[in-house]
């Protein structure tokens, strides 16, 4: 990604800085530091002046550094990264400088504290948070490869989808796919495949149970592609599924398609979760969909803003957000839907080409 990116989210936190009289912000989140300035590694500190910003990591990154980083002057040490400032003296005395509460221990906080007692520090949690809940671009880019990617790997996977083979078979043919298809590292988290009473259980881990015949079977899954993650949840039933799996099935895709239609730029989280959720308590299974209609993601596989009963956040253009709502009964099995949509001024562009209708595994 080019520098003009990076500059750009770079000067929006600077400004923000400066709006609330903070000189600078220490940023230890590695997910914070390749937003601000596209590095991929696993170890950095980066600060953020209204001068200059000041990357620091030690050895084994110099050349990933002179490739990746935008925008800062790069410092390579193999002492600790608060040391590093210190010794350079690059924090003037008594200077507020703001770091993410949420990103930082309290181990850490008091090490920071104790070797930066020079400086005044401030905990503002959210804040770049806030920032990246705009998507640009590039970000849009990359989700859309990342969906691209989640698409093929499903077309790939779903001949081998047969009454007989295992939960975990399904699973790590679509991880394969994903490092094939997207970044080598991993796909964008540990694909979920439950079959029959597990697809019951929203986020069960895989196992070698074998999908059976008159069942429910919940695949959620997603790829990774420079470093933005797709999340996409189709449900199947089997040969010689019950008119409620059926049903169930077709209730969760109304209420699915019904909050999708209600996105646009300017409507109330909140709203958009009520859709699915009073659609789905109309039809009797209020109790059965008991988590968030769905979550922002990016560099994240969760995000804010949420589609939940609690949040107070307002869609705006370019966030990308799942929809994916879901009724789970013990002894009769589960289904979620979902897909990953980008919230425009008048509605909402859905990302995934997977089909919705309903599909019999034989
Ligand atoms: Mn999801």
């Amino acid at each position: 990604m080019s520098l003009e990116y990076f500059k750009r989210r770079q000067d929006k936190l600077k400004n923000q800085l400066a709006k609330k009289n903070i000189d600078g912000m220490l940023v230890t989140n590695l997910i914070h530091i390749r937003y601000l300035c596209g590095f991929t590694g696993s170890s950095a500190t980066l600060l953020v002046m209204p001068e200059e910003l000041v990357f620091i990591t030690d050895g084994r990154y110099v050349f990933q550094s002179e490739n990746e980083v935008k925008g800062a002057r790069i410092i390579i040490d193999s002492i600790p990264h608060f040391e590093v400032i210190r010794n350079k003296k690059i924090l003037k005395d008594g200077s507020v400088i703001a770091f993410d509460g949420n990103s930082v221990t309290h181990q850490n906080f008091q090490t920071i504290s104790q070797v930066l007692s020079n400086i005044k520090l401030q905990n503002i949690i959210g804040l770049i948070e806030k920032m990246a809940m705009k998507k640009d671009e590039k970000e849009l880019e990359a989700i859309r490869t990342a969906v691209e990617i989640t698409d093929q790997a499903f077309a790939e996977v779903f001949p081998m989808v047969k009454i007989g083979v295992k939960e975990k078979e399904i699973a790590n043919k679509l991880s394969f796919l994903y490092r094939q298809y997207g970044d080598a590292d991993s796909d964008a988290f540990a694909a979920i495949v439950g079959t029959g009473p597990n697809s019951a259980k929203p986020h069960h881990k895989p196992t070698d149970r074998k999908i059976g015949p008159g069942e429910l079977l919940v695949i959620d899954s997603g790829a990774k592609f420079a470093g933005y993650h797709a999340d996409m949840t189709r449900s199947f039933a089997t040969k010689g599924y019950s008119d409620e799996q059926k049903s169930i099935y077709d209730i969760v895709l109304e209420a699915q398609t019904k909050s999708i239609d209600g996105i646009k730029a300017g409507i109330s989280c909140k709203d958009i979760d009520s859709i699915a959720r009073s659609h789905i308590e109309k039809a009797g299974y209020g109790q059965y969909f008991d988590h968030g209609l769905g979550h922002s993601l990016g560099l994240e596989i969760h995000e804010d803003p949420r589609f939940s009963k609690v949040s107070k956040d307002i869609l705006d253009v370019n966030y990308v957000m799942t929809v994916e709502p879901g009724i789970y009964v013990k002894d009769i099995g589960g289904v979620r839907i979902e897909d990953d949509i980008i919230v425009k001024e008048d509605g909402a562009e859905i990302l995934n080409k997977t089909s919705k209708e309903l599909q019999i595994i034989s």
